[in-house]
């Protein structure tokens, strides 16, 4: 199996991040990549490349111009607006109850102003580095969908930082730039191709839900925990299944906390019965290793024999796949996980 990776990951450092009211170690970090690559180069059996860049085209195609901008610029201007720190963390943050207009109003110009129209919540934080490592992932991810378009039958993308939470005009949730959604619609504009994505990140993915809501070529599957116990709390919901062209292409699975295995498993049935069933002619997995039973934030109960069930399930759909890296947090097992997962998918890498 091809494995796509960049060193530039590593230019995205955050210090920490601002989680259940205290500040703590960020959970993000490059030593979860770092953890990964020595997992697959231990196996022996996967043939790393680097990523291909494809500039802003892609990126722009689903993101808007102002978050793109606002990301590549905030450090300078921070820096330059004296206001000092390591990262760039919100203070306010743009509530829609704030504005009975109903309309997102003027991009602010101040720095602290800046940061909270485009965020949504204080795990995220700019640093030096962060606009070209989040490029770097955004590469990685559509050069793995390239390869498998080349014909390779799946691909792996490491990327880092993840995805999935990343909006049209919102990043959070560790996500900047929404690498999966990014490669979907890419795909889609390549080669008139119908993609589903399968989310099996313990988080509902609601920046892909949101990005291709309307979307009828577009299948979102999600596998997650509960919003109503879990981030990002406010969707991921059931009842959510797409409107517009994209009514009934949005397909939500809250599982409990403590799921493990054996439900997990009967649950992605339910999933990979509904992307049979839509005829994709491309599957994105957004593989998340936060549903790792010792992961720190996850709160599931999978193990490294599930992910290798797991993986071997996907497979058994015969789709061209496109694996890329969201989150997994238990930075000694991730790589392990992954290399689970990946060859339960192909046994014989
Ligand atoms: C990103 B991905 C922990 C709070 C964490 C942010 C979670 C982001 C998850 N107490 N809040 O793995 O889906
Ligand atoms: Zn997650």
């Amino acid at each position: 199996m091809i494995v796509v990776s960049s060193p530039l990951h590593a230019l995205h450092e955050p210090p920490r991040e601002v989680s259940g009211g205290r500040e703590v170690p960020a959970f993000e970090i490059g030593a979860r990549a770092t953890s990964i690559l020595a997992a697959v180069e231990a196996d022996g059996g996967f043939q790393l490349q680097a990523p291909d860049g494809f500039g802003l085209e892609p990126i722009l195609a689903v993101h808007d111009p102002g978050l793109v901008r606002y990301l590549e610029t905030a450090w300078d201007e921070w820096l330059a607006g004296g206001t000092g720190g390591d990262s760039i963390v919100p203070d306010t943050i743009r509530h829609p109850g704030l504005r009975p207009m109903g309309d997102a109003g003027p991009e602010p110009e101040s720095p602290c102003g800046r940061v909270g129209y485009w965020t949504f919540d204080t795990a995220t934080p700019i640093v030096a580095g962060t606009w070209q490592a989040a490029r770097s992932a955004v590469d990685v991810a559509i050069t793995t969908a390239a390869r498998v378009l080349a014909g390779a039958p799946v691909a792996y993308g490491l990327c880092r930082p993840p995805g999935h939470h990343a909006a049209r005009d919102l990043f959070g949730g560790y996500c900047y730039m929404n690498n999966a959604a990014i490669t979907a619609h890419w795909s889609t504009q390549r080669t008139g191709a119908t993609v589903a994505i399968l989310d099996v990140d313990v988080h509902h993915g609601n920046g892909s839900q949101a990005i291709f809501w309307e979307r009828p070529d577009v299948l979102y599957v999600s596998l997650h925990s509960d919003p109503r116990g879990m981030y990002p709390y406010y969707v991921g919901y059931a009842d959510e299944v797409g409107g517009g062209a994209g009514m009934g292409r949005n397909l939500n699975l809250p599982l409990p906390q403590g799921t493990d295995d054996a439900a997990y498993l009967a649950a992605l049935e339910v999933g990979l019965a509904r992307i049979a069933d839509f005829g994709a002619s491309m599957l994105v997995v957004s593989l998340g290793l936060d549903t790792y039973a010792l992961d720190p934030i996850g709160g599931f109960g999978l193990t490294a024999s599930g992910y290798t069930a797991i993986g071997r399930r996907v497979a058994l759909l015969g789709l061209p796949t496109v694996i890329l890296q969201e989150g997994g947090y238990h930075v000694g097992d991730l790589g392990r996980n992954v290399v689970a997962w990946l060859r339960g998918f192909s046994p014989a890498a």
